[in-house]
């Protein structure tokens, strides 16, 4: 396929978006096999099935690089609830928080899953996202965290769209457990990872460190476990408290941290140096009504790559728009829009552990988002707005 007539957002990591004008991009199978100024295209390129984009804005393929997309049920009695004024106590009274997701993700058949998250992953897809990751963590125990990974695997299978699969079996202490977290890591946890890593299910190892969840070192006996089987790890770190999280996901090489609220510029340190991306998550700022941002400018100083992702999950981020995500992590953290561009594309590869994708350059990927605006700005400006035009998936329109 021969794209002409492009504006081109290489995200190359060259200045300005490394915006290319009067643009073309050759593809050939799944692959990108040629970008840059229509003038310098080589011949050889020129015989191909040509879509001529009247000047339009081509991007990478969006990738979300944070979801809890696969659940069981919703939350929104729970939210008219907190707006009416209950408090926590009285929603978890009623059955409400994590503990009722994890009720009807038990209840959930693995095809209702797949349903479920199909009604958010058609939304994402309609945006212009390539690559979703998804998280398990709301089975709790080995049977029904298995069940999310396949469902989310399952969820690839039934659309053109990549999924990358995170084992979060460390995000909550689940009812059977109470108080007695240390036995859930032994007991649960660590032989669900087992369980999971057995089947090909696991594309990297998730944890919640926080003092609703779990402890640096309940964390680091899964990490270790993950580091035994050869699998990435990546962390939910300082998000409703500063607890070490994030010097902790360094320690381990993590591919990313993800939250940071309550990080500061220690943590940042830390991350540049073991090249773990930052996570930024305004949805779950945003729904929470949190106060603390995140270090966005220790970040940019010591040259912590930044990603952006939705966190779509029923309870602290009910949002599958990554477009709004940009849109918000520029208002409401200061991002730049090309920050929160890079963060939806090559630093999300970078957080996924992808070099296959999230740029516009020969060998990657042929996943790409053609849009109808005139300046990449307008992706991040606009607001419940959704200028795709068309999209490509491994090389196919
Ligand atoms: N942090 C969050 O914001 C979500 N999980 C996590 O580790 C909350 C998940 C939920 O409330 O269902
Ligand atoms: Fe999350």
């Amino acid at each position: 396929m021969l794209l002409l007539n492009a504006t081109v957002a290489t995200m190359d990591g060259t200045p300005a978006y490394g915006l290319v004008e009067q643009g073309a991009i050759a593809t050939r199978a799944d692959r990108i096999v040629w970008a840059g100024p229509a003038r310098d295209l080589p011949a050889e390129f020129t015989d191909q099935e040509t879509i001529d984009l009247g000047g339009r804005l081509v991007t990478p393929g969006l990738i979300d690089c944070h979801t809890h997309v696969v659940h069981g049920g919703n939350r929104a009695r729970e939210f008219e609830m907190r707006l009416e004024g209950a408090t926590y106590e009285e929603v978890a009274r009623a059955g409400g928080g994590i503990v009722s997701t994890v009720a009807a993700t038990r209840s959930a058949t693995q095809d209702d899953l797949v349903a479920g998250a199909l009604t958010r992953v058609d939304a994402m897809i309609a945006e212009g996202v390539s690559t979703i990751e998804m998280k398990s963590g709301y089975g709790l125990n080995v049977e029904n965290e298995l069940k999310m990974l396949r469902a989310a695997k399952a969820v690839a299978a039934q659309r053109p769209v990549r999924v990358r699969t995170s084992y979060l079996g460390a995000h909550a202490v689940p009812p059977e457990y109470r108080d007695r977290a240390d036995a859930y890591i032994d007991e649960v946890c660590v032989p669900g990872l087992e369980a999971a890593h057995a089947e090909g299910l696991v594309d990297a190892v998730d944890g919640f460190c926080e003092g609703i969840a779990f402890s640096p070192a309940q964390i680091a006996r899964v990490f270790d476990k993950a580091g035994s089987l050869g699998i990435p790890v990546k962390l939910h770190a300082e998000q409703l408290s500063n607890l070490g999280g994030a010097r902790l996901a360094a320690d381990y090489g993590a591919l990313s941290a993800d939250h940071l609220e309550y990080a500061n510029a220690a943590d940042a340190q830390a991350m540049a140096k073991a090249g773990t991306v930052a996570v930024i998550l305004p949805g779950a700022f945003y729904t929470l009504r949190e106060t603390a941002a995140p270090p966005i400018d220790a970040f940019r100083e010591n040259g912590v790559p930044m990603a952006v992702a939705t966190d779509c999950n029923p309870g602290s981020s009910p949002m599958s728009s990554l477009l709004l995500s940009m849109n918000m992590a520029c208002t409401l953290f200061r991002m730049t829009p090309e920050e929160a561009l890079t963060g939806v594309t090559r630093n999300a590869a970078r957080a996924l552990g992808l070099d296959d994708a999230g740029q516009i350059r020969p060998g990657l990927r042929a996943d790409l988002a053609i849009w109808d605006v005139e300046h990449p700005a307008e992706l991040a400006y606009r607001i419940g707005f959704n200028p795709l035009w068309k999209r490509i998936y491994g090389g196919e329109l």
